[in-house]
């Protein structure tokens, strides 16, 4: 009966010595499975670069990772930047440190920058302050995980997290995670 008791008791003091924050998925829809208007990903936004059309967005439910759905981009002529994003709304910590992933495939997509991860750290004028991009995949990839892991600057008040295609081709995101200070949920 003694052994029982420290075991039960050991757990409780543990638990009372950390911090109560649990990090959180911030993304809304991260597996794309609710669909807006015109086969849009609720709560995402997709975009082009101002000029001629040059990329079909949408959400495609023949190909995911996860669930029914994931979101494709194909870029089928020149154009700047196609871009699906989200904007992340940051809660009140100290120690910005954060871990943004998701699951990205492509299929022909041609040599340069690609597919990848982006994400823009704002000042409260809208101003970036800091960019961060992965490696940009090309040619044709079976899903994999992708992940940047980095610290927000302090004067940072919104983010905008999401991939952006910048070559000819077609690329999809799947399951895609943005968390907050994930080493102090230890
Ligand atoms: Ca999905």
């Amino acid at each position: 009966m003694r052994n029982f008791q420290i075991l039960v008791y050991i757990p409780l003091i543990l638990l009372a010595g950390c911090d109560n924050y649990n990090p959180t998925n911030l993304f809304k829809n991260p597996s794309f499975e609710k669909i807006s208007k015109r086969n849009q990903a609720t709560s995402w936004y997709s975009g082009q670069h101002a000029g001629r059309k040059a990329y079909k967005m949408a959400v495609d439910s023949s190909i995911s990772f996860e669930g029914k759905n994931s979101f494709k981009i194909e870029q089928f002529t020149d154009q700047v930047y196609g871009v699906v994003e989200q904007p992340v709304i940051l809660p009140k910590r100290i120690n910005k440190r954060f871990v943004f992933s998701a699951m990205l495939k492509t299929k022909d997509v041609k040599p340069g920058d690609g597919w990848r991860l982006i994400i823009n750290c704002r000042a409260k004028d809208g101003f970036i302050i800091k960019q961060y991009q992965s490696t940009p995949l090309t040619a044709t990839t079976d899903w994999q995980k992708v992940t940047i892991e980095e610290d927000i600057p302090p004067e940072t008040v919104k983010i905008d997290a999401g991939a952006i295609l910048q070559s000819l081709g077609s690329a999809w995101i799947d399951q895609a995670s943005f968390i907050i200070d994930p080493l102090t949920d230890k």
